[in-house]
């Protein structure tokens, strides 16, 4: 078994999930935090989802992302049988442009939190901006390095703005 550390769990609920769900992955590595995506289904291979979940959970995962679409359903199955927060990521792609998805990984019945984000690719990185907050509240550096981003970020939009 591979036993290496892993800050964060990404699953998502099929290999066409990838690109969006790589958005997140990218968000993280820049940020120099560990993580690991699996391509798993709730419905489909139920019982590697958890089993997967308890490896990750064995190797330091402090939180999960978790992506689907249509009736997503990962992100809750996950939340259900850990006690670690569980960042929920609705895709589009079906035949009702994602409000499934976000329906369905949103409205979680009392007691099991998902924290839930837009649909699609904004959705994704802001998954992962939100993991590294909460990474940072116990980690200096990663904090000052999201400051970073923060400002950078606003200088973008500023020249932009300057420029035109
Ligand atoms: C969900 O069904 C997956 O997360 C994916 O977004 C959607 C369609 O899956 P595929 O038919 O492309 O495998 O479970």
């Amino acid at each position: 078994m591979n036993d290496r550390q892993i800050k964060v769990g990404i699953f998502m609920g099929s290999k066409s999930d990838l690109p969006i769900v790589n958005e997140a992955a990218k968000i993280l590595d820049y940020f120099g935090i560990s993580n690991e995506i699996n391509i798993l289904s709730a419905h489909r291979s139920p019982h590697a989802v958890v089993k997967t979940l308890e490896k990750l959970e064995k190797q330091g995962a402090k939180l999960f992302i978790a992506s689907a679409g249509m009736a997503a359903h990962l992100a809750g199955v996950i939340a259900a049988h850990t006690h670690k927060p569980v960042l929920g990521i609705p895709l589009g792609g079906g035949d009702l442009n994602g409000i499934d998805s976000l329906l369905s990984t949103v409205q979680m019945p009392k007691g099991i939190p998902v924290a839930t984000f837009a649909i699609g690719k904004s959705g994704a990185i802001n998954a992962a901006l939100f993991a590294v907050q909460i990474l940072s509240q116990n980690d200096e550096t990663l904090s000052k390095q999201f400051d970073e981003y923060r400002t950078e970020q606003t200088a973008e939009v500023i020249k932009i703005n300057e420029e035109n």
